[in-house]
């Protein structure tokens, strides 16, 4: 920046401006895949991992720190359970294929 006088002869100044820009939380999460599909067999032990899941934010620090639980009811959260830092999906119950053929459910990500 410089600075200047209206004499005769004009004398000047200058100095150096520094600015620092500071993230703000403004990017959602994003998870690398919309929509993930897996196929366990029936008869699972409880804990068997089904699926690994992965967002990314492109915030800095903790406004891009990550996570994870599963959404959309009751029943979901009574199936699984997601590690809130892995993503790593585990079955909390063992399923039976003639009860249960097919299991959609959600996880969100927050930050
Ligand atoms: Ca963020
Ligand atoms: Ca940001």
């Amino acid at each position: 920046m410089v600075c200047s006088d209206y004499g005769t002869p004009s004398m000047t100044s200058m100095m150096r401006l520094v600015v620092n820009v500071t993230d703000i939380n403004d990017n959602a999460p994003e998870f690398v895949q919309a929509t993930y599909s897996h196929t366990l067999d029936e008869n699972n032990y409880v804990g068997a991992e089904v699926v690994r899941v992965r967002a990314t934010d492109r915030d800095d620090g903790d406004n891009g720190r990550l996570t994870y639980s599963v959404a959309g009811g009751d029943a979901a959260a009574a199936w699984f359970d997601v590690d809130p830092t892995s993503g790593v999906v585990k079955a909390r119950v063992s399923f039976d294929r003639e009860s249960n053929g097919s299991l959609r459910f959600v996880i969100a990500s927050w930050r």
